[in-house]
């Protein structure tokens, strides 16, 4: 008996048919989506094609490898040129802000390739982004946004072949790849309430270098939860989005070589932290810095700005929240 599935760009167009919006955005994530798939396909046929390599190295070809980050760089910025729809575009793999069309209505932030230490080894990686408005209502000066002010936020894990998207105010859903290629069967998603399938999940390297109120809280609440980390945010936030509990990326303060310090962070406020802080609130949690502050409130000051990310379900992240701003 054949399923008939419902796609996820039916889904979307009943989604904006409901909340009265435009078609610019169905353009916009009809560009995103063939990037991912795209992407998707590379990374798959990258072992033998000899991409998963670094960049430099020679394949079995005798050609230079091209970097798999490159590649879905490049493939993104095809497709959101070709929207016609992105006025700029910040991208991991790019120095500059990209400047695109200055017409166009919207602003996208991404990754194209996060979690590169499992390229060689062919384990998900994710594809993440953050989509914002122009002003319409006068003139736009181009700002960066905060995630407060993103309509939508996403993440492909690759090759897995899952896809999450938040749509502001309208909750998060998840889809999956058949094969015909479609992302299908939306589900919309909400972090479980019961503590009993919570996973805690962090660099265990690092924790000794964190500020001591985390390595307390630490050592206080381990024993409660299970602990899993894979190394790209994409992945282990999938399992959290699932099963809930906390992700985090705390600073780095007290390493024994202060140069390896990292005070604001590691991850990237506006292409990453920001976009699993927005998916996280569409599912009914929340994301915090190392100060406490609400990821969504913070106002980027410039576009590679790191941020400490502590993700997940409101309980935790509010008791962190709560220690991280009582003064050390
Ligand atoms: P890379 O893309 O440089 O591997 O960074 C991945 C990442 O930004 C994020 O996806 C991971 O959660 C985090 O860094 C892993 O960092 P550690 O290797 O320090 O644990």
């Amino acid at each position: 008996m054949i399923q008939f599935e419902q796609t996820f760009m039916n889904f979307l167009l009943h989604h904006q048919e409901k909340y009265g919006r435009t078609y610019h955005f169905l353009i916009l994530m009809d560009a995103l989506v063939s990037a991912g798939k795209y992407i998707q396909h590379y990374y798959l046929t990258g072992a033998l094609k000899g991409h998963l390599g670094r960049a430099g190295d020679i394949n079995v070809q005798g050609e230079e490898v091209m970097q798999m980050d490159q590649i879905a760089h490049e493939i993104t910025l095809h497709y959101l040129r070709n929207s016609g729809r992105v006025i700029h575009a910040v991208s991991e793999e790019s120095e500059e802000i990209i400047q695109i069309n200055p017409d166009g209505r919207y602003f996208v932030y991404f990754d194209p390739m996060d979690g590169s230490s499992n390229i060689p080894h062919g384990l998900p990686i994710g594809f993440l982004f953050g989509i914002a408005k122009r002003n319409l209502e006068g003139p736009e000066d181009g700002h960066l946004r905060a995630g407060k002010d993103y309509i939508a936020a996403g993440m492909f894990v690759i090759p897995t072949g899952t896809f999450t998207l938040g749509l502001k105010e309208a909750g998060t859903y998840q889809f999956h790849i058949d094969e015909t290629m479609n992302f299908v069967r939306p589900r919309q998603v909400m972090l479980p309430q019961d503590p009993k399938t919570w996973e805690l999940s962090f660099n265990a390297a690092n924790r000794y270098t964190y500020d001591e109120r985390i390595q307390r809280w630490i050592t206080e609440n381990e024993r409660k939860y299970a602990f899993r980390y894979l190394g790209a945010l994409a992945g282990d936030f999938h399992r959290l989005l699932n099963n809930g509990g906390m992700f985090m990326y705390p600073a780095i303060v007290n390493h024994p070589n202060p140069k390896k310090n990292r005070p604001e962070g590691k991850l990237r406020l506006m292409y990453e932290a920001s976009v699993v802080a927005f998916i996280c609130r569409e599912a009914g949690g929340m994301a915090v810095d190392e100060t406490g502050t609400p990821i969504l409130e913070i106002q980027p000051r410039k576009h590679h700005q790191r941020s400490a990310l502590y993700v997940g379900s409101k309980t935790l992240v509010e008791e962190i929240a709560t220690i991280l701003k009582k003064s050390g």
